[in-house]
C-alpha cells in the first residue's frame, strides 16, 4: 500500500500564467456565441457539434446536462434553446476523446493523481468497466459481470446495511433516481447522501418548515408578471445564463432588478440575448436597478433593516403596505415577528449588512409600492451556518407583502444540477419519509428501513471511522465537492471498496478505497436503446415540471451501460431471491419505471401518458395556490437572531465560488472571461483597500491558512487580485479552496458545509 500513499488528493499546486483584464460589463452577447462554439469544435467537431446542439431543450431532443433552469412554456427557439455553458456542458459529454483500457495500463493512479483537474476532465469519456486491486496503482478492465459480483459479494458481506454509503449527484434522471433508492432500501439503508446535502439544503429545509413545501412557488410566467425580483447569492450570468432572458423579458414588461451580492456579477448588469440575433447587434438590456454590494453573510441583517422600514411604513398608513388580510388568513407568527422587528437596532442592522443606509432606504421604498415580488437565490445564501434562516427571512419579507401563491410573486431558490430537484422527489433522501416508505412497502412487499441515514458530511466521518466499509457513488465527484478535501480522502481511502458511475474522469477515481471500481455510463446527449426499443428519461426542472429528455447521439463506446440498468444490474447482482421488483422488465421499458414512480409518488397521475405531451406537466405545488401544508395549515412568520461575525483581527471571510469556465469540479477552461481573470484558477480576489493594509500588490503569492476547532488547514499559493469586493472579504474558487472548508462547519438543520464563510488569515510568501 506503500506507492497508494503517494496518491496526491489535491491537484498539484502549479500556477498557470495569470492575466488581468477588465471585468465585463454586459453579459452574453457575440462573445458568448464564440465561446460556444469554440469549446464545442475541439471538443466535438462542428458538423456533429451543430447537430447535437439543435436536439437541446427541444421536445424531441434532451435536456440540457448544464443546469435546473427551465425552458419556456411555449415560444421555444427554432433552433435550440441553451446557453454558453449549456453548450460547454453539452461539448464535455458530447466529446470525441476516450479514456479506455489503453490508457490505464499507459498511466497509474499516482502519476493521474499529480495532473490537473483540467487534465483530467480533458481527458475524455470513459468507455469500459474497470478495477483497481487492492494495492495496484493501475486500473484494468473488467467485465460488467464481474465488476457486479464484485459489488454484490462486498455488500453482503457487510455486517449491516448501514456500513455502505450510496451517493448521487443531481444528473440522474427520476428513472434512475427512483431505481436506485428502490435498490438502496431494499437492501436495507437509508444512507442516500446527495449533492443537494452540499447544495440547496439549506433551502428545502426551510421552506418546507414554513410553507408545507421545500420547493420553490413560481414558474416562469410569474417572471413576466412581476414588480420586483430580488436576486441575492445568485451568479445566473455564469451558473444559470437561460435566466436573464427570463429576467431580461421581466424588466420589458415593467419589473425592477434589485441584486444582493458582495461581487458586482457581469450577468446582473447588463444582457444581450445570444440567440436573438437583432440583439447580439443592438445595444445590451440593464438589468439591475439597484446593486447591494452586500457584506458576506449580511443577508440576514439587510432583510431585517428592510423589514423594519416596511413595518415603520406601515404604521404611518396602515394596510398600504403589509397584506393584511394575506396575513391574518394565512399566517402565523406575526406578532412575534413584529416584536422581534421592534427589539432590533436599525443602525446596527445597516452596519452588518455593509450596505449604505441610502442604498437600503431606496431599495425599502420599491418594496413598499410594490406588491408582486420575487425572490431567487442560490448558493450565496445556502451555504452559510445560518443558511436556513437566510431562507426563512425571505420568506418573512415576502409573506409580509403577501407575496407567495399569487401571480408574479414569491420564492424561487435556483437550483443547480439538472435533476437535482427530481432527484429528490424520487426519494433520495437520507431521511425516510414515513408516508412514501408505506407506499414502497406495499408496492414492493418489503420491509423499508426508518432509520434516517447519513448525509454527505455525516457519511464523511462515518468513513473515517472505518463505520462505512463501500462508497457506491451514482455520479458526482464526491471527492472534490466535498468539504475538506484531506479529511474527506482519508475517510474514502479507509473504505474496502468505492464505486464510481461516471461519464468523464475526476479526482474520485484516483482517490479511492482499498479497491476500487469505474462503472462508464451513457450521458444525456446519447441514445438509450433497451430491449423494448429507444429510450427516454424524464427529469423535474427547477419549477417543479416534469418533462420528457431523450438522447440522440451515439454512445461514446458500445460497453457504456445506462444509469437504470446498472441500477438494476446491481440489485439483481446484490438482492437475488430476496427482491420481488421487476428489476429487468423495468429496465427493457421505462415505462414500467414510470407506472411504478406513479404508484410511490403524488403528483404522477398518468405519468407516461402526460409526460409524452407538448412540455409534460407541474408537479402539485401548495404554496404556488397559496396554501400551506404546515402542521398548522399557516404560512409561519419566523423569528431568527443577527449571526454573529466574531472574526479575529487578521482574519478573512472567504467565499468559494464558480468561476465562467467550470462545471462544478469539472474545469472547461482557465478564464473567468466576466470578472477579467484569465489563465488562472489560483487566485483569490481582494479588497484593494485591505491589500495595501497587508502591504500586497497584484499577483503577490499568499498561502490561506485557517483555524477551526484547534485544527489548522492552509491552502498553499494563491495569487492576490484587486477586486470590488467588500472589506474583510475575499473569494476563491471551489474546489481549489475546499481544504478550507472545515468539516464541522455546518448550517443550522440543514447541515450543508459553510462553503460561503470560511474564516482564514493571509500569509504572505
Ligand atoms: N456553468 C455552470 N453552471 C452551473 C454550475 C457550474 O458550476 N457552472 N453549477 C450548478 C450548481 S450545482 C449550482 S448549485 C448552481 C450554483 O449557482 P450559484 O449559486 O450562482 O454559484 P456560486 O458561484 O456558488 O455563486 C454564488 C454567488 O453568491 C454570491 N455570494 C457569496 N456569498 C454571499 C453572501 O453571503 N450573500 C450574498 N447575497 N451573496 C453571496 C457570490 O458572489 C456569487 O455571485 O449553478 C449550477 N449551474
Ligand atoms: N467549496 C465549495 N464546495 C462545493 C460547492 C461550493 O459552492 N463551494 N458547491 C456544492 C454544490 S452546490 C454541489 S451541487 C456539489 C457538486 O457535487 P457533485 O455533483 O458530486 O460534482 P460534479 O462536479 O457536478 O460531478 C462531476 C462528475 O459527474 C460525472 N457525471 C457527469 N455527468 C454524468 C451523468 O450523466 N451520469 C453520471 N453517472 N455521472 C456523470 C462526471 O464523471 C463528472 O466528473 O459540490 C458542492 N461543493
Ligand atoms: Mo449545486
Amino acid at each position: 500500500m506503500a506507492e497508494r500513499d503517494t496518491v496526491l488528493h489535491t491537484p498539484p499546486v502549479t500556477l498557470t500564467g495569470l492575466k488581468l483584464g477588465k471585468m465585463k460589463e454586459v453579459a452574453a452577447g457575440m462573445p458568448a456565441v464564440t465561446s460556444s462554439f469554440k469549446h464545442i469544435k475541439e471538443e466535438i467537431g462542428l458538423f456533429k457539434g451543430l447537430k447535437v446542439l439543435q436536439q437541446v431543450n427541444q421536445r424531441k431532443g434532451f435536456d440540457c446536462p448544464g443546469c435546473a433552469w427551465p425552458d419556456p412554456d411555449d415560444g421555444r427557439s427554432l433552433v435550440a434553446e441553451y446557453c454558453e455553458n449549456g453548450a460547454k456542458a453539452i461539448a464535455e459529454e458530447a466529446t470525441n476523446k476516450r479514456v479506455g483500457p489503453a490508457f490505464f495500463k499507459k498511466h497509474s493512479i499516482q502519476w493521474l493523481s499529480k495532473q490537473s483537474d483540467y487534465f483530467l476532465g480533458k481527458s475524455g469519456r470513459l468507455t469500459e468497466p474497470m478495477y483497481l486491486p487492492a494495492g495496484a496503482s493501475h486500473y484494468e478492465p473488467i467485465s460488467w459481470a464481474s465488476a457486479f459480483v464484485k459489488i454484490s459479494e462486498k455488500l453482503n458481506s457487510l455486517d449491516s446495511p448501514d456500513e455502505a454509503v450510496f451517493y448521487t449527484s443531481g444528473r440522474c434522471s427520476n428513472e434512475a433516481a427512483f431505481l436506485y433508492q428502490l435498490f438502496v432500501r431494499q437492501f436495507g439503508t437509508n444512507n442516500l447522501p446527495d449533492c443537494s446535502n452540499m447544495c440547496h439544503e439549506s433551502s428545502g429545509k426551510g421552506l418546507g418548515e414554513v410553507l408545507g413545501i421545500g420547493k420553490g412557488s413560481v414558474t416562469l410566467d410569474d417572471f413576466y408578471e412581476s414588480e420586483l425580483i430580488i436576486v441575492m447569492g445568485q451568479n445566473p450570468g455564469t451558473n444559470h445564463p437561460r435566466m436573464l432572458s427570463a429576467l431580461q423579458k421581466a424588466k420589458r414588461n415593467g419589473a425592477k432588478i434589485i441584486s444582493v451580492n458582495p461581487l458586482p456579477e457581469t450577468g446582473l448588469k447588463k444582457f444581450k440575448h445570444p440567440q436573438d440575433v437583432q440583439n447580439v447587434f443592438m445595444g445590451a438590456t440593464e438589468l439591475t436597478d439597484h446593486f447591494l454590494p452586500v457584506m458576506i453573510n449580511g443577508d440576514v441583517a439587510l432583510l431585517k433593516a428592510w423589514m423594519i422600514l416596511l413595518l415603520e411604513a406601515e404604521r404611518k398608513n396602515p394596510g398600504m403596505v403589509f397584506d393584511r388580510f394575506f396575513i391574518k388568513d394565512k399566517t402565523s407568527g406575526f406578532k412575534e415577528l413584529v416584536a422581534d422587528l421592534d427589539k432590533q437596532d436599525f443602525k446596527a442592522c445597516v452596519k452588518a449588512s455593509g450596505i449604505s443606509e441610502k442604498q437600503i432606504r431606496e431599495t425599502a421604498k420599491l418594496l413598499i409600492d410594490k406588491k408582486r415580488i420575487i425572490i431567487c437565490w442560490a448558493m450565496g445564501l445556502t451555504q452559510h451556518k445560518n443558511g436556513v434562516a437566510n431562507i426563512q427571512e425571505i420568506v418573512n419579507l415576502l409573506l409580509l407583502k403577501g407575496s407567495i401563491g399569487k401571480k408574479g410573486a414569491g420564492t424561487c431558490p435556483v437550483r443547480g444540477h439538472s435533476n437535482v430537484q427530481g432527484d429528490r422527489t424520487m426519494g433520495i433522501w437520507e431521511v425516510p419519509q414515513p408516508a412514501f416508505m408505506d407506499r414502497l412497502e406495499k408496492q414492493f412487499y418489503f420491509q423499508a428501513p426508518r432509520e434516517t441515514g447519513y448525509n454527505v458530511v455525516e457519511a464523511i466521518k462515518a468513513m473515517k471511522k472505518q463505520m462505512v466499509k463501500v462508497f457506491f457513488a451514482l455520479g458526482g465527484n464526491f471527492l472534490s465537492a466535498a468539504p475538506d478535501t484531506a479529511f474527506t480522502a482519508e475517510a474514502l481511502e479507509a473504505c474496502d471498496l468505492t464505486v464510481q458511475v461516471s461519464t468523464k474522469l475526476n479526482r474520485s477515481h484516483l482517490v479511492v478505497g482499498k479497491e476500487a471500481l469505474i462503472l462508464p455510463c451513457l450521458g444525456r446527449t446519447e441514445r438509450d436503446d433497451q430491449e423494448a426499443g429507444q429510450q427516454f428519461v424524464t427529469v423535474e426542472n427547477s419549477m417543479g415540471q416534469v418533462h420528457q429528455s431523450t438522447g440522440q447521439m451515439e454512445p461514446a463506446s458500445e460497453s457504456l451501460k445506462s444509469e437504470p440498468a446498472i441500477v438494476a444490474e446491481l440489485a439483481i447482482a446484490t438482492l437475488a431471491g430476496r427482491s420481488s421488483v421487476p428489476w429487468l422488465q423495468m429496465v427493457e421499458n421505462y415505462d414500467l419505471v414510470r407506472d411504478a414512480i406513479e404508484q410511490c409518488i403524488p403528483g404522477f397521475e398518468n405519468y407516461n401518458e402526460r409526460v409524452r405531451k407538448d412540455n409534460g406537466f407541474y408537479l402539485p405545488n401548495c404554496a404556488r395556490e397559496g396554501k400551506f401544508n404546515t402542521d398548522t395549515g399557516k404560512a409561519k412568520f419566523t423569528v431568527h437572531p443577527m449571526p454573529e461575525h466574531d472574526l479575529a483581527a487578521d482574519e478573512y471571510v472567504m467565499m468559494t465560488i464558480r468561476s465562467h469556465d467550470q462545471y462544478n469540479t469539472t474545469i472547461y477552461g482557465l478564464d473567468d472571461r466576466y470578472r477579467g481573470i484569465y489563465q488562472e484558477r489560483r487566485v483569490v480576489m481582494m479588497n484593494e483597500a485591505d491589500m495595501s493594509e497587508l502591504g500586497l500588490k497584484t499577483k503577490d503569492k499568499v498561502n490561506l491558512v485557517g483555524e477551526h476547532n484547534g485544527v489548522t488547514r492552509v491552502a498553499e499559493c494563491f495569487l492576490v487580485v484587486p477586486y470590488a469586493i467588500p472589506r474583510s472579504c475575499l473569494a476563491t474558487y471551489f474546489p481549489e479552496a475546499n481544504v478550507l472548508v472545515p468539516i464541522d462547519s455546518v448550517a443550522e438543520k440543514s447541515h450543508t458545509p459553510t462553503s460561503k464563510y470560511v474564516k482564514v488569515r493571509i500569509e504572505p510568501i
